[in-house]
């Protein structure tokens, strides 16, 4: 059987490569194994942070034309906006009921982006895992493609399913498994590479953005911070955190295993050997996605009719989930019989 496949993605003007590598490139693969693939910009999510309500719609429009830049195709997957299928909301307030408190303030994400909050922490923020409980169980989705740092929110979804069904009745939300990839599901900052590749957390010399121009990214490459022992040791090891990320996004762009580009790298001479490597195979990779955004992004009434077909097949979907969490929860008025 093939699994229900869903993920969300924030709408930002600036995907980077870590969302590249650890979700986007799952996206378009799973399309060929969901049924159905459902994507989600997730412009709810995007209020619980500070934020110009005067930009948001733009950084939608600039994200899905980035997904579909990058291979996502309206007709073998559902690409929709959040915030157009109002069933997401309903189904968090719902699950509320059976998600503790103290599991939402141990969240780490919750705990970072609280402390960084400078005038209002909202309670938004804290019910963001609770939110992304609902995108993923109104659709019942078996597989939630997503990158590493999503780890702790997807364990606090499945005991939020679980819970539920514990409650209300087994079987009628599914228990998803996240599909974390297994090269590239944490790409770090090539500045800081203790810490993640962030939007909103890292360097900018650190972060390689999607939209970089070609000389940009070879730059940044080539100022990464690799290691200073000599004779350079071109292999992945927990203590050269620089160099392991390096093998690892440049194994994950050409598609190869970690070990396959360590060979390869045996007579390299230095580090800057790596650096331009990861640098020019990023640039190939990139420079097709880019010419196609450059297209779609200009036809702004063509992605909102995208968005539009995709909530029209999502609403469907996740309005029979919420007519049963309903009847399940004794909310509104009883579920008529079935006819026949
Ligand atoms: N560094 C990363 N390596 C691998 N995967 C990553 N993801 C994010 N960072 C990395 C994965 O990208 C998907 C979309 O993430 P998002 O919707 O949270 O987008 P974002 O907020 O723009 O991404 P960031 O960088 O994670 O933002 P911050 O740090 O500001 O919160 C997810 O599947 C995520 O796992």
């Amino acid at each position: 059987m093939s699994p229900v496949i869903f993920s969300g993605i924030q709408p930002t003007g600036r995907k980077h490569l870590g969302n590249y590598i650890g979700a986007i490139t799952q996206y378009v693969a799973g399309q060929d194994r969901g049924d159905p693939a459902i994507y989600c910009i997730v412009d709810l999510h995007a209020t619980t942070v500070a934020y110009d309500p005067a930009e948001l719609r733009d950084r939608v429009h600039d994200t899905t034309a980035v997904l579909l830049a990058a291979g996502l195709d309206p007709e073998r997957c559902i690409l929709f906006r959040q915030g157009d299928v109002a069933e997401h909301t309903e189904l968090c307030w719902l699950l509320t009921s059976v998600t503790a408190l103290g599991e939402l303030n141990r969240m780490h994400q919750f705990r970072e982006k609280s402390s960084a909050q400078r005038e209002l922490i909202s309670a938004g923020l804290l019910l963001y895992p609770v939110l992304q409980a609902a995108d993923v169980l109104a659709y019942r989705a078996h597989e939630v493609p997503v990158g590493e740092d999503q780890r702790e929110h997807l364990e606090l979804m499945r005991n939020i399913a679980e819970r539920f069904n514990g409650r209300f009745g087994e079987g009628t939300l599914v228990v998803p498994e996240h599909r974390i990839p297994p090269v590239g599901a944490r790409v770090r900052d090539l500045q800081e590479p203790e810490r993640k590749m962030s939007t909103t957390g890292g360097s900018e010399q650190g972060t390689v953005y999607l939209l970089d121009d070609p000389a940009t990214i070879r730059r940044k490459f080539k100022r990464a911070v690799t290691d200073s022992d000599d004779p350079p040791v071109l292999r992945r090891s927990d203590d050269k955190a620089g160099v392991t990320n390096l093998i690892e996004i440049l194994a994950a762009v050409r598609g190869v295993a970690p070990s396959f580009v360590e060979a390869e790298l045996a007579g390299a001479r230095g580090y800057g050997d790596l650096k331009a490597a990861v640098g020019d195979a990023v640039v190939d990779e990139l420079a097709p996605l880019q010419d196609r955004y450059r297209q779609l992004r200009a036809q702004e009434q063509a992605l909102e009719d995208v968005l539009a077909a995709g909530a029209g097949k999502a609403r469907a979907i996740a309005a029979a989930t919420l007519a049963d969490v309903r009847e399940a929860m004794g909310v509104g008025p009883p579920q008529p019989p079935p006819t026949g």
